[in-house]
């Protein structure tokens, strides 16, 4: 039987709901900043993050949303331009501690640590974003917690691509069935399944409606002791909140 070895997370939406209040946020004040005027609604940011990556969404809203829009000859570099001012003003807004972890990540963490498994990032989104969440959620040794933080451009091509995950389990020398991921999105899933990885999907506002036939598990959110999860699809056994137990659990039923 193969054991549980590693955790492999995925940050926006599955470690804080950080893409309507922060990203969204950020993008319109970069918008706003370089004479744009662009807006991207709460309705209209939902529909943006069928492309996953900033520099790759402020481009799909210009081939799908904003056709009539005058590009710039060197548009590659007007987009990067544009990114770079969305990360100052996203790290910005982070360092306010506007955006707090989930339910239930701070102590899953914690608890995972101490029982020795061993954890990992496999994010979409900069390092630099990744930084200031975890810096203002989990404090200045955040690092610490992780042995591997994999995010933003060092692979070609972002989720839904396997891409990261694959990445992360060779800089690991794990397996996929060593590890469970943890997601919040269709995108997230299908990178994490042409990974092969078993996933534990959390929903959230933007997210709850994706399909997710090939989870693990889909719950509104991780809970903790006393304010339960709700179990959207498969089974849960006894356990109201996803603790470690619960994850082996969930790995044996995986991997029976
Ligand atoms: C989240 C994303 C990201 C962020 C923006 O991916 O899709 O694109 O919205 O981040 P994940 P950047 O859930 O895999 O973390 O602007 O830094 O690309
Ligand atoms: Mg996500």
């Amino acid at each position: 039987m193969v054991e549980l070895q590693a955790l492999i997370f995925d940050v926006d939406g599955t470690l804080a709901d950080t893409e309507r209040d922060g990203h969204r946020v950020a993008f319109n004040r970069a918008f706003a900043e370089a004479g744009l005027d662009w807006d991207w609604s709460v309705e209209l940011y939902g529909k943006l993050l069928a492309v996953t990556g900033g520099k790759e969404r402020i481009r799909h809203y210009l081939d799908t949303y904003n056709t009539d829009f005058q590009r710039p000859a060197k548009l590659d570099e007007f987009i990067a331009g544009l990114h770079k001012a969305k990360t100052r003003h996203y790290t910005e807004l982070l360092a306010t501690g506007a955006i707090p972890l989930r339910p239930g990540v701070k102590r899953l963490l914690e608890e995972a640590s101490e029982a020795g498994l061993r954890l990992a990032i496999a994010t979409t989104t900069t390092p630099e974003n990744v930084d200031a969440l975890l810096q203002h959620t989990l404090g200045a040794n955040w690092q610490q917690v992780f042995e591997l933080i994999a995010a933003g451009d060092i692979v070609p091509a972002k989720k839904p691509a396997p891409d990261i995950y694959h990445y992360t389990l060779e800089h690991m020398q794990l397996t996929a069935p060593q590890c469970l991921a943890f997601e919040d999105s269709e995108n997230g899933i299908l990178a994490t399944r042409a990974a092969d990885l078993a996933t534990l999907v959390t929903v959230n506002s933007y997210t709850h409606d994706h399909p997710f036939a090939e989870a693990a598990i889909v719950l509104d959110s991780l809970g903790e002791p006393g304010a339960p999860f709700t179990v959207l699809q498969g089974q849960a056994d006894s356990f109201d909140y996803v603790n470690v137990e619960f994850l082996k659990y969930l790995h044996r039923q995986a991997y029976p």
